[in-house]
């Protein structure tokens, strides 16, 4: 090889790493299922590799890219009671289950992904007669463990399943073992969950998984109250976030 053939290595090698770039390959790490579907906006929803918090932070997540328009990123779902959400906070700080099916994406995870960028809540629920509904809010972020994971949430729009979220913007997220609700007793344990309780809930998401219409126990199960009401437990819910446009 001469020199002036070295000399044109740096070029060509850049000349075939730009189509790879666009194409959107490993080397540009997705931080969410927007980017994922930016790069190919015909991929299904299923299981794919976001890093919400930097090169190391591989994660395995479910992204919706159906519902109204796609590019949802899935940080929690029920949807056959094959994994217990009756769980410690370092559980849900660092995540449990399996994206393919019934998962929680982790509280770290949450809270990096909406410092950097400005997203929008969809809920969306099944029962166990097989009708659907949801309800999406225009924006969505968590804050730091040192802040509770506080919610904020807000700008509510009706899918049918009405507002029973809103009334803990500004509260924090509590477990069995972090009581962090403002009621005198601990409703994550009464109620066998975990949430953004204040006293203590009108959405029981991560409740315990019931089968369906159950007024045995009062408001424990995985519950939507303006849906269902409080004796009944959903088949499945899911919780995603995608950017506003
Ligand atoms: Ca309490």
């Amino acid at each position: 090889m001469n020199t002036a053939g070295l000399l044109q290595m740096p070029s060509v090698l850049l000349l075939l790493l730009v189509p790879m770039v666009t194409r959107c390959t490993e080397l540009v790490l997705p931080l969410d299922c927007s980017d994922i579907y930016s790069c190919d906006n015909s991929l299904p929803s299923g299981v794919y590799t976001i890093y919400p918090i930097g090169a190391t932070s591989a994660v395995q997540v479910y992204c919706d890219m159906e519902s109204l328009g796609g590019q949802w990123t899935v940080f929690q779902r029920r949807m056959d009671g094959s994994v217990n959400f009756y769980r410690p906070w370092d559980h849900y700080k660092r995540g449990f289950g399996t994206a393919a099916g019934e998962y929680w994406l982790g509280m770290e995870n949450i809270f990096h992904l909406t410092q950097r960028k400005r997203y929008q809540l969809l809920v969306d629920m099944e029962d166990f007669e097989g009708n659907k509904a949801y309800a999406l809010y225009s924006s969505f972020s968590i804050g730091p463990e040192s802040d509770g994971y506080m919610l904020h949430l807000s700008g509510y729009s009706n899918g049918s399943a009405g507002d029973s979220l809103s009334h803990v913007d500004g509260y924090k997220f509590s477990t069995f073992d972090k009581d962090h609700d403002t009621w005198e007793n601990n409703c994550a344990r009464t109620f066998i969950g975990a949430s953004w309780y204040s006293k203590c809930h009108s959405a029981n998401p991560n409740g315990a998984y019931r089968w369906g219409a159950d007024g045995s126990l009062y408001a424990v199960g995985v519950e939507w109250v303006s849906w269902k009401g409080r004796a009944y437990s959903l088949k499945a819910i899911g919780m995603k976030i995608r950017p506003v446009q």
